[in-house]
């Protein structure tokens, strides 16, 4: 048993277009169990601390930009080897070629802006997972009181 979480957000391009159901649908449909789901809208603090490692890069603007242009839905998922099996079912980062099957390749296209809009996020690693995680869902780990 290799049991993990994952985090994942539908982008507001995805709450956008009403494709929240789809997108849960596939992570059940493939087994995975949702253990925590929100609708919010995320600040500027929270994205830049969850997409530190592009700061610099020249879309890292514009994707915080648009990660701020409308509500997300973040939800933790969580299952056997669930962080690879998302990244499968979400396709590539660019949904030009992303493999039809997948959630960029079937719902998302290159609309020509300066941040490729691929309507899902999900961790890439156990580290990635564990971190974003803390970063969406901050109530879950903390500490109680006495
Ligand atoms: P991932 O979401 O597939 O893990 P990352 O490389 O972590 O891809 O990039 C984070 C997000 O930044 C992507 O999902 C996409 O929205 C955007 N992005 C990544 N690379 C580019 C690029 O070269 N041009 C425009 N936007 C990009
Ligand atoms: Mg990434």
């Amino acid at each position: 048993m290799n049991l993990e979480r994952t985090l994942i957000l539908v982008k507001p391009d995805g709450v956008r277009r009403n494709l929240v159901g789809q997108v849960i649908s596939r992570i059940e449909a493939k087994g995975y169990a949702i253990v925590a789901l929100k609708m919010m809208h995320a600040d500027r603090q929270l994205l830049a601390a969850h997409y530190a490692e592009h700061e610099g890069k020249v879309f890292f603007e514009p994707l915080i930009e648009f990660m701020q242009s409308g509500p997300i839905v973040a939800l933790i998922a969580e299952g056997n080897r669930v962080i690879e099996g998302f990244r499968k079912l979400a396709g590539t980062t660019d949904p030009t070629t992303a493999e039809p099957g997948t959630i960029r390749g079937d719902l998302a296209r290159d609309q020509g802006t300066k941040v490729v809009q691929n309507l899902v996020h999900g961790s890439d690693s156990p580290e990635s997972a564990e971190r974003e995680i803390a970063i969406f869902f901050s109530e879950l780990s903390e500490v109680k009181g006495n």
